[in-house]
């Protein structure tokens, strides 16, 4: 008798893609329901285990909630354009659409042997044209309309009300004020320019090249910006109603970053030119303006060029030149280290509130990406204005006192930021710190010197790359006759990006698709846009796309929309909590402004999986390389001591080594691979466990003892329903369903289904499937019981609670019970309230036939179960006094004699 999963497996796998068991149709008469992954990016190294938890998490609910009468919409697809495929090519000359399509293929594969149910009828892969078509549409909607704050939503360009002065400059000027207001701008930039490698580098990437001796610049490049700030304070209200892990909720508002304060106007004393007249700056403390002893530009705010005095330009233009090298990242880890460093402009400015006359100077402390790009510099209040005073011997004074401590709380070596009662303040003395800001900001506003202003951390995003692999921007560019580069969208979509065969950058940092020169230059003159989108693109609108992707007149209908949407639950990995799901939810916002879609926001319900950690054995002197590595073992050069046991010996020596649980990587060599799981344990063992591990959102290492487990437990399910050939060989045919009496079983029996019933149906509304895989563990292990056979109807019931977890195996029982259908939208089962009562009885118990205890015992419990209870009991094992018994006889419901 064995439980052959490898034929179980592949039989329902092909039953599953002949029948389109999984096929999901608009229905509105049955209630939906929208569970989505995060797909993955298909990369070279194919599936690791750490992907399918969150798969095998979404397709247990997918599953579980068919069952319940939803209609499930549950698809799966590729994140298939990025960086690897492009490198390969560079490094193979083979192309990365080739290299791409091998990939998906193989990720296609692995998905597929762990029987998940997707529906692959709605498959999409965002580097088919037949997608990006529609990335592109998208993108064309959102140049062709701008922000409308007045009614705070996005309307279409052409309703763009222009100014009458604008209008009188004539065509081209109309044309440049729109542009200016569009969703999607050009901008000149600073990005961070690598010569060397000849890319432009996201901020995160610049510290690992600069580590490798590379020279990074900041330096201006004409770039595509999306307005996402228009969208800052819809972004964060609309994360109220949403049902998602706090701590992604919290790093959303930190990203967007809203500070409530002001905006205040300086008058420089001597004005060297006209448009020069005062400096604003925002700050988040209008109540110590009293307090401002300095003032701090930006290197690159444009009035320094225009204020520093000729004594200072040479130490100006030099500090300048040093700052506009170093990215906005360093200068503002420079500046929490209290690195100060800025050089004095020779102007000086009026404090509007007392008239003094302050410093301008400059420093890369301030950052020009931020409110005006200058401060009034407080340094009795404002540890980073504290450190540069100090640093520059700029005066300090205090302007906010300790409540009720008489005022004063020393300043002199660390600034007082903490509210309190204003003091030295004229008007605004005695003021507790709250009152203060907004008795402050009336006055300015009062008096013309500032008003009342929000500002959000949340920058607009930089949206074009210089790569091969991407998505073409579907623009053009044409010079009018006044030498203007005007911008006009595509007709026809899609825009398909042209064959190439060197896909680097050009040394100026041209991008790669303008040496297609044949693809760039048009008859007419025009002449496309060559920078390509960035890979967060085609996952802004993915789940959009499932909901109608085979649409060839519109990226999905909007009656899909309303039915499928929201997305009621989304897993995926917590390192997209902030920019996948701002930005997909910034393009959501969008699509509803312009009627596309009808709710503000896409995802629902969030749940971020944990991560899978592999071992690597360390030596117990940590010893290192020559080169000042750890000398690490991989999981293939060591062995355990004895079997399940905890330590571990390198193989080749016998050293004695610590194991270490890690994210898995294949430089660490800790990887697992599932197809290597599947082969040897089955998928229905690699799903099961993937759940077992833990909690879901729990990270957990991976044990192979483990997988054995979850593997002896589907063998044991297995064989409570099959029995084996008579003559008990793996090759002597099919095993055979064991002859089931009818019915649910004995009272006992009937209990402890229902109570299984009970459980895993809780706990898989909980997504706690660890829990309710224990669950069914119980039932398997206890339902069968001397002269309780199992029972034919409670067999078909456990088969369905299996399903959403091992659904192969439970379809595999399910049929040998003669039923016609798949399981797959079988009603779920319900559990029987009554049989759910944890009664008890009351147990005697008995020893060498004298009565010694009695023992108040729930109904489901097993025999060994009340075994071990009793034995354990302290009057039971006060009356053995140490000896041993010899046997156990219980009479059901009665009675357990022991006899020594
Ligand atoms: C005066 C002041 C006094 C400030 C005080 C703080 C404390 P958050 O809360 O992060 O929004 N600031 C404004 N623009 C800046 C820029 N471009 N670069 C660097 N710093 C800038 O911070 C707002 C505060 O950061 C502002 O309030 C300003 O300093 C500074 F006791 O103004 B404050």
């Amino acid at each position: 008798m064995t439980y052959d999963f490898r034929a179980i497996e592949a039989r329902w796998q092909s039953f599953w893609d002949e029948h389109h068991s999984f096929r999901a149709d608009v229905d509105p008469e049955r209630p939906k329901y929208y569970v989505l992954d995060m797909f993955p990016y298909p990369s070279g190294d194919g599936l690791h285990v750490g992907h399918p938890e969150g798969y095998t998490a979404t397709d247990i609910v997918a599953r579980y909630k068919r069952m319940r009468g939803f209609n499930v919409l549950h698809p799966m697809g590729w994140d298939a354009f990025g960086l690897p495929a492009e490198r390969y090519a560079m490094q193979t000359g083979v192309h990365p659409a080739v290299r791409t399509a091998e990939c998906i293929v193989n990720f296609k594969r692995q998905l597929k042997t762990l029987g998940f149910s997707y529906d692959w009828e709605r498959e999409v892969d965002t580097t088919d044209p037949r997608y990006y078509k529609w990335t592109q549409w998208i993108f064309l909607q959102l140049w062709g309309a701008f922000y409308d704050p007045t009614q705070a939503r996005a309307r279409p360009i052409d309703e763009l009300p222009i100014p009458a002065e604008i209008a009188a400059q004539g065509p081209a000027a109309v044309r440049r004020y729109r542009d200016d207001h569009r969703l999607a701008y050009l901008h000149d930039a600073p990005v961070n320019w690598c010569p060397a490698l000849r890319v432009v580098l996201a901020n995160e990437e610049v510290a690992e090249q600069v580590e490798k001796g590379l020279v990074v610049v900041r330096r201006p490049m004409r770039q595509w910006m999306m307005r996402i700030t228009a969208y800052a304070e819809r972004l964060l209200t609309d994360l109220e109603g949403l049902d998602w892990p706090a701590s992604v909720l919290d790093m959303q508002r930190h990203w967007i970053g809203r500070s409530d304060g002001a905006e205040v106007r300086f008058h420089l004393v001597h004005q060297h030119d006209a448009d020069a007249s005062a400096i604003e700056v925002f700050t988040t403390r209008p109540d110590t303006l009293f307090g401002a002893t300095y003032m701090v530009l930006a290197p690159e705010h444009p009035l320094v060029q225009r204020i520093t005095t000729p004594e200072h330009a040479a130490a100006v233009a030099a500090y300048v030149e040093r700052a506009t090298r170093r990215s906005e990242r360093d200068r503002q880890a420079d500046a929490a280290e209290g690195q100060k460093t800025g050089v004095f402009t020779g102007a000086f400015a009026r404090n509007p509130a007392n008239g003094a006359h302050v410093p301008v100077w400059i420093s890369d402390y301030v950052l020009m990406g931020y409110g005006t790009g200058a401060i009034m510099a407080v340094p009795g209040h404002d540890e980073r204005d504290h450190a540069f005073a100090r640093a520059m011997a700029l005066p300090i004074v205090q302007v906010v006192g300790v409540v009720g401590g008489g005022g004063a709380h020393p300043i002199a070596d660390a600034a007082f930021s903490e509210p309190g009662v204003a003091i030295n303040s004229g008007f605004l003395d005695g003021l507790p710190t709250a009152a203060a800001k907004q008795r402050m900001i009336e006055w300015l506003e009062a008096e013309g010197l500032g008003r009342r202003r929000v500002t959000y951390k949340l920058r607009d995003w930089l949206f074009s790359r210089q790569r091969y692999w991407g998505e073409p921007f579907p623009l053009i560019h044409r010079s009018t006759p006044d030498g203007d580069d005007e911008v006009v969208p595509v007709q026809e979509l899609p825009v398909t990006l042209p064959e190439l065969a060197d896909f680097q950058p050009s040394e100026t940092g041209e991008p790669p698709l303008s040496k297609a020169e044949a693809w760039v230059q048009l008859p007419d003159g025009g002449r496309r846009e060559t920078n390509t989108m960035p890979q967060w693109a085609g996952s802004c609108w993915y789940y959009l796309r499932f909901m109608d992707p085979s649409n060839d007149a519109a990226p999905f209908s909007r009656a899909a929309a309303d039915y499928w949407l929201p997305v009621d639950l989304y897993i995926g990995g917590a390192e997209h909590a902030v920019l996948h799901l701002l930005y997909a939810r910034f393009w959501h916002k969008v699509l509803f402004d312009l009627g596309h879609v009808g709710t503000r926001e896409p995802f629902q319900r969030l749940v971020n999986q944990g991560m899978v950690l592999g071992a690597t054995y360390l030596p117990k002197d940590r010893r290192r390389h020559a080169d000042g590595s750890a000398v690490i073992f991989k999981p293939a050069e060591v062995e355990s001591l004895a079997p399940a046991s905890d330590e571990w010996r390198v193989k080749a020596t016998g050293e004695l080594v610590d194991v270490q649980w890690d994210k898995m990587s294949k430089s660490r060599g800790n990887v697992v691979n599932p197809d290597d799981v599947v082969t040897q344990f089955g998928a229905d063992t690699m799903r099961l466990y993937e759940m077992f591990m833990g909690p879901l959102e729990h990270s957990a290492p991976w044990q192979t003892d483990g997988v054995a487990g979850c593997h002896r437990f589907l063998q044991r399910a297995y064989r409570l329903a099959f029995d084996g050939d008579a003559s008990g060989t793996a090759d002597s045919g099919p095993d055979r369903l064991r002859e089931l009496p009818p019915g649910e079983g004995s009272d006992r029996q009937r209990r402890l289904l229902h109570r299984t019933i009970a459980a895993v149906s809780e706990r898989i509304d909980r997504l706690a499937f660890n829990t309710a895989i224990s669950a069914m563990m119980i039932f398997v292990r206890d339902i069968v019981e001397p002269g309780e056979p199992l029972h034919r109807d409670a067999l078909a019931q456990f088969s369905l609670l299996l399903a959403p977890f091992a659904p192969h195996l439970a379809e595999e029982i399910w049929r040998a019970l003669g039923k016609p259908h798949s399981l797959a939208h079988e009603p779920w089962p319900a559990a029987d309230e009554a049989l759910l009562v944890d009664a008890t009885f009351p147990l005697v118990v008995q020893i060498q036939g004298k009565r010694r205890a009695e023992l108040a015992i729930s109904q489901g419990a097993s025999e060994a179960d009340i075994t071990s209870l009793a034995l354990a009991s302290p009057e039971v094992q006060r009356h053995l006094a140490g000896k041993t018994p010899r046997r156990v006889i219980y009479v059901p419901g009665k009675l357990l004699n022991i006899v020594v």
